[in-house]
């Protein structure tokens, strides 16, 4: 399954011009609010310099990259709770994933209205907030309610439930995101079972004009987000959204002419692997490579099982080199002459770049 990303901001914030950005789709951006109704839904390739070496030096039948998953919902408004807007139900297609991307709009109101008249990122950010905080809130109480009902007919007391439940409502009513690592490792799954956006990691990408592609203002706010603890990318997501459609020597020309080193989906990818602690290993089986994405931390039985429940079950061995190491050596038998491919048990710690030979039997 693809890790994935809910792209939330106020309307005219330019969420599905990122969205095309990041997916190189076409889903439609116009200049009036309110334009996405329905959520859109985007599965994009990694990129991955590694897997690319990797490739043009095995030449595989297949090449498989990891992947992950953009959803593009509706915008926000202030009292979206009270209907205004689209209202907040929108908000359930981005309550189970893995990461959140805040947009804010930076660009000018030259040809596309503000809802709120002017430029005010920071503004912005608090009015989406406060709803996401209220829209949580409303799911927590309405647990606390059904627990309350129950346990009237069972007499039974406050479960543990419902003292976690209680202290998300705290929280919550303080104004505050939740953090998850404040909860001890048995609460952990409790919390993020009730799909709390503000439990999701949390970062903010800037929507920036054309012209100030080079010069990124670093003002207020990105002082605002560092006290919060959180990461901002700054990206022009209406040239990128086109930058996303042209082939490769193309963009490259263009990306010089505007200085600029990578597109967005590497920032936001980066961002993401490195919020939520994710790194990738590879897979050479018969005619197919494949790059695979894991929590750091994770043994190599555990990083088997992605592969296929039995590896994890029937789990020997593993061969394992490091793919930098590989692809300088230029052939397996190279680097079994130098030594560099080693066997590892089971309860070795996958490192990013690993390519795993798994040997099991069930
Ligand atoms: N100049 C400029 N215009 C942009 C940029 N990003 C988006 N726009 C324009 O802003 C308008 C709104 O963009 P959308 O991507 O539809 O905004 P949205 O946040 O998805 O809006 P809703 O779906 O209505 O919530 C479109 O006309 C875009 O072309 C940008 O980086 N620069
Ligand atoms: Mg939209």
């Amino acid at each position: 399954m693809s890790f994935s990303c809910g792209i939330i901001g106020l309307p005219n914030s330019g969420k599905s011009t990122l969205f095309n950005a990041l997916t190189a789709l076409s889903v439609p951006c116009q200049s009036y609010p309110f334009c996405t109704i329905e959520p859109n839904v985007g599965i994009v390739a990694v990129p991955d310099e590694r897997l690319k070496k990797l490739g043009s030096m095995l030449k595989p039948e297949k090449i498989t990259p990891t992947t992950i998953e953009f959803i593009d919902v509706a915008g926000l408004i202030k009292d979206a709770h009270k209907g205004e807007g689209l209202g907040n139900k929108f908000l359930s297609h981005i309550r189970n994933v893995d990461a959140i991307a805040h947009v804010l709009r930076l660009f000018g109101t030259q040809n596309v209205s503000h809802v709120y008249v002017d430029i005010d990122p920071k503004r912005d950010m608090e009015i989406v907030e406060t709803e996401i905080i209220i829209s949580d809130l409303e799911i927590v109480e309405e647990r606390l309610n059904k627990i309350e009902r129950l346990a009237k007919v069972s007499k039974e007391k406050s479960t543990v439930e419902w003292d976690i439940l209680s202290k998300l409502k705290a929280t919550l009513e303080k104004g505050l995101f939740i953090d998850v690592e404040k909860f001890s490792e048995n609460e952990r799954e409790a919390v993020c079972s009730f799909d709390l956006i503000t439990s999701r990691p949390i970062f903010y990408i800037a929507n920036i004009d054309e012209e100030n592609i080079t010069h990124v203002p670093v003002d207020e706010l990105d002082n605002v987000i560092h006290l919060k603890g959180k990461r901002i990318v700054y990206i022009c997501g209406k040239l990128e959204q086109d930058l996303a459609c042209l082939s490769g020597e193309e963009r490259n020309s263009y990306m010089e002419l505007y200085g600029m080193r990578e597109m967005s989906i590497e920032k936001v990818i980066r961002i993401g692997y490195e919020m939520l602690g994710l790194i990738t290993f590879y897979t050479v089986v018969g005619k197919e490579m494949r790059a695979w994405t894991i929590e750091r931390n994770t043994t190599c039985a555990k990083a088997a099982g992605k592969i296929h429940s039995d590896m994890e079950r029937g789990f020997i061995k593993a061969e394992v080199i490091n793919v930098e190491d590989f692809v300088r050596c230029g052939s397996e038998h190279v680097a079994r002459e130098k030594g560099l491919l080693r066997i590892e048990g089971r309860d070795y710690i996958v490192q990013d770049g690993d390519i795993l030979h798994v040997r099991f039997h069930v």
